[in-house]
């Protein structure tokens, strides 16, 4: 059981993208969360998610032994280590052999280390060959992902740290309900406004962040794209643009001033509900400020055009010259633990370590060289994660899956849960029985957070070390080991050390020269620095001695003249609107006591007793329409399926949507509602917007 080695470890949370500080100390069953007031990110403050986190390391409900499924039983029974992995090779290596390399897939997670991220890149291009490698960070930050490299020629979450949020003049906060996503970082939004400071919420609902708002604009939820533009029409027609720094660092604003300019107030009143006066206000708040930044989460991102969204809010900073400047800028609020990093180091379908393009030919031959392969021997670019889970049992007939839980967090879930249960061999390491744990032929119990050490990167940039703490149970083993035994019977005995140090000395020498260059970065450094921004190369002479880059663009953007890019677009409707037989909109999102798919926050019982299950949130009207009243069951139904809670009837939404947390598994699954429309450019789905139809359960 765990045991404590030390008195007290400083290390990280396990779930969401701020990775609050925080001590742990204590043994066995009774591992304590302590206050650590001197890390700067969360100075001490956690959620009850975080503070409850060591029940996660109780053994009553973690998995501590492999399980096989037995053909005689069909079950998932108990096996040793040596079986299950002898098991998931052969597994592996039959589909290979018979089918060919892209017939296995993989699929990764952004809550999984630097290290773990990196090594299973890796293993999918060296030992498997295979191309069909994605991950869950597809379904997550991915469009703002995008659009970042298109303006600024580098994605970085957020080009400032967190701590420059209260000095900046005014911040428009798009689709982020961060009081209840990343609790400790509201203070931030408080400082803010005791500065002096401005903050302007966009949500379709009065969440508990919209509350703190000068200006809460509630759109109809898809239609941001058309907000941001309309902002923009205003900004220009009263004069409220920058052309010094227009003309001296940016690129491209004819064509999309001509787009925003087709967005005149009035039309995009229409189109959002959003009324000309408040667009009028927001503009002036913004352009008033002698600083000023805009950030985006989910909301406005997980869309069939969330990267062109992001754009247009990145052209309203562009514009009025609110980015590349002190205390002001476009950044985008990460969402899983290593979100940040878990996009940087290749377990994206077209990436390679160092964020970089697997179509490089440059790219291609630095990693294969400190792979030890031929870059001829790299395959290409693979399917996008919604792709890919919907090619299961197509050309993809086998998967291992490491940090996940799509059967209930990907769109059209039913759908995808049927793929994955047509698969020939499905291998799946997790630290709990998964709602897709529950569906393997093999399931490998790992090392969590606490029990073993690596990095992540926090949404700011900044790469942490979180600190193995206590011991795990003596029948479980770590990702790494477990990539590293797989490779050794798949015919790769080196390369896929178990050691996440030396992991990630390799990973230094692989990001090298790369976008996000970690070369100058030690596993020393990090502890003694409270974290290290990227980029940190190391020097010409092998010294890192360079400091890290808390705030990047001051000088010049990283695109190839140095100038931030325009992008011209315009607003396009969602993939799915209302319609007779559909006439409500349904958006989903989180709630502050569970954490995504719930597969770990749903075995902590204070969690559950604070979040017990899924619930349809509806204004007064609607349920007035519908004769519902509080607390009654009601199914949310779309084209793709139903899902069922209880009536949470509030002002505190627009009247032509309904919301409903993705937390949980079965009849309150809202993926089986969900539409897997995905954006041409970041293959995103469409989770925050698709019609439904709302009906009373009868009995
Ligand atoms: N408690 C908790 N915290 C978490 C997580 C968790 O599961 N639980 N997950 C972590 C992860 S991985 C992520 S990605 C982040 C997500 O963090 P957030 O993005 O803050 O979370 P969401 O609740 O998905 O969405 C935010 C808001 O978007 C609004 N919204 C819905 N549709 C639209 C729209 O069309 N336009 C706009 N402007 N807003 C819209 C919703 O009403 C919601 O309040 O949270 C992280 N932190
Ligand atoms: N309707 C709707 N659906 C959504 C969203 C939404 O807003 N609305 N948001 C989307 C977003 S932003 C995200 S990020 C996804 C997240 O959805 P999922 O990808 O399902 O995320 P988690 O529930 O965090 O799943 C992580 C799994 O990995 C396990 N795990 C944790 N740590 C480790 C580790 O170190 N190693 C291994 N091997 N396993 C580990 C956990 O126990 C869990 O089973 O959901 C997406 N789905
Ligand atoms: S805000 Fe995020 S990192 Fe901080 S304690 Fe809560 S879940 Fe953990
Ligand atoms: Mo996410």
């Amino acid at each position: 059981m765990p045991d404590v080695l030390d008195d007290t470890t400083p290390t990280h949370c396990p779930y969401c993208a701020l990775q609050c500080g925080m001590n742990l100390r204590g043994r066995a069953e009774a591992v304590e969360v302590v206050e650590r007031p001197d890390f700067p990110v969360n100075r001490g403050a956690l959620c009850g998610k975080g503070r409850t986190a060591p029940a996660l390391l109780s053994s009553r409900v973690r998995l501590t032994e492999p399980l096989v499924r037995r053909p005689a039983t069909g079950r998932l029974e108990p096996a040793t280590w040596e079986e299950a992995l002898r098991t998931v090779a052969t597994g592996l290596s039959r589909t290979r052999t018979v089918y060919g390399p892209d017939a296995v897939g993989v699929f990764g997670g952004g809550g999984l280390t630097n290290e773990k991220a990196y090594a299973l890149g890796k293993f999918a291009r060296v030992v498997l060959g295979t191309s069909q490698i994605d991950y869950n960070g597809r379904f997550c930050m991915s469009s703002a992902a995008a659009a970042h490299q298109r303006a600024f020629g580098l994605d970085r979450g957020l080009p400032f740290p967190l701590e420059d949020i209260p000095r900046s003049g005014c911040v428009i906060l798009v689709g982020s309900n961060l009081a209840e996503t990343m609790p400790p970082a509201l203070r931030y939004l408080t400082e803010l406004r005791e500065n002096g400071g401005t903050l302007i919420v966009v949500d379709p609902r009065r969440t508990r962040t919209a509350e703190q708002a000068d200006l809460h604009l509630a759109p109809r939820p898809g239609t941001d794209l058309a907000l941001a533009l309309g902002l923009l029409h205003v900004a220009v027609a009263e004069g409220r643009t920058d052309e010094e720094f227009i003309r001296d660092r940016t690129s491209g604003w004819g064509e999309a001033r001509a787009a925003a300019m087709a967005h005149w107030p009035e039309l995009v009143e229409r189109i959002t509900g959003v009324g000309v006066p408040e667009l009028r206000e927001a503009v002036r708040m913004f352009c008033d400020a002698e600083s000023a930044m805009v950030l985006t989460a989910r909301g406005p991102e997980q869309h069939s055009k969330g990267t062109d969204t992001v754009s247009a809010w990145i052209n309203l900073c562009l514009a009025t010259g609110r980015a590349g400047r002190p205390f002001s800028g476009y950044g985008c609020l990460t969402g899983q633990g290593n979100g940040q990093g878990g996009r940087e180091h290749g377990q994206k379908a077209d990436q390679l370590p160092g964020y970089r393009k697997l179509d490089d030919p440059a790219a291609r031959a630095h990693v294969a060289g400190v792979w030890g392969v031929t870059p001829e021997s790299l395959p290409g670019p693979g399917r996008s994660a919604y792709e890919l889970l919907d090619a299961l049992g197509g050309d993809v007939k086998s998967l291992l899956l490491m940090g996940s839980n799509p059967v209930v967090s990907a769109p059209r879930a039913a759908h995808i849960e049927g793929r994955i249960r047509s698969l020939d061999f499905l291998a799946v390491a997790d630290v709990v029985l998964s709602e897709t744990a529950a569906l393997a032929d093999v399931v490998l119990p790992v090392t969590q957070w606490a029990e073993e050490t690596g990095t992540t990167t926090n949404l700011e940039g900044r790469v942490l070390l979180r600190q193995k703490a206590v011991q795990a149970p003596p029948g479980v083993r770590s990702d790494l080991e477990v990539l590293s035994a797989l490779a050794g019977l798949l015919g790769h005995e080196k390369g896929f050390p178990a050691d996440p140090e030396e992991v990630f000395e390799e990973l230094r020498r692989a990001s090298a020269g790369g976008p996000a260059d970690y070369s100058g970065i030690t596993y020393r450094r990090i502890a003694e620095e409270d974290g290290v921004f990227w980029p940190c190369p190391e020097d010409g002479t092998g010294a890192r001695t360079h400091p890290g880059t808390p705030r990047l663009f001051l000088e010049r953007f990283a695109t190839p003249d140095g100038r931030a890019r325009f992008i011209a677009v315009g607003h396009r409707p969602a993939a799915e609107e209302p319609d007779a037989e559909y006439p409500v909109l349904l958006t989903t999102g989180r709630v502050v006591s569970q954490y995504q798919s719930g597969a770990q926050t749903r075995r902590v019982d204070e969690l559950n007793a604070a979040a017990p299950g899924p619930f349809v949130e509806l204004h007064p009207l609607l349920a007035e329409r519908l004769g519902a009243v509080e607390g009654e069951p009601l199914a949310v139904v779309s084209r793709r399926g139903r899902a069922v809670g209880p009536a949470r009837i509030t002002t505190g939404i627009r009247a032509d949507t309904v919301f409903m947390p993705f937390h949980w598994p079965g009849e309150g699954r809202v993926n089986s509602v969900t539409n897997p429309a995905l954006d041409p450019t970041s293959r995103m789905p469409e989770f925050k917007v698709c019609a439904v139809r709302v009906e009373r359960v009868p009995g």
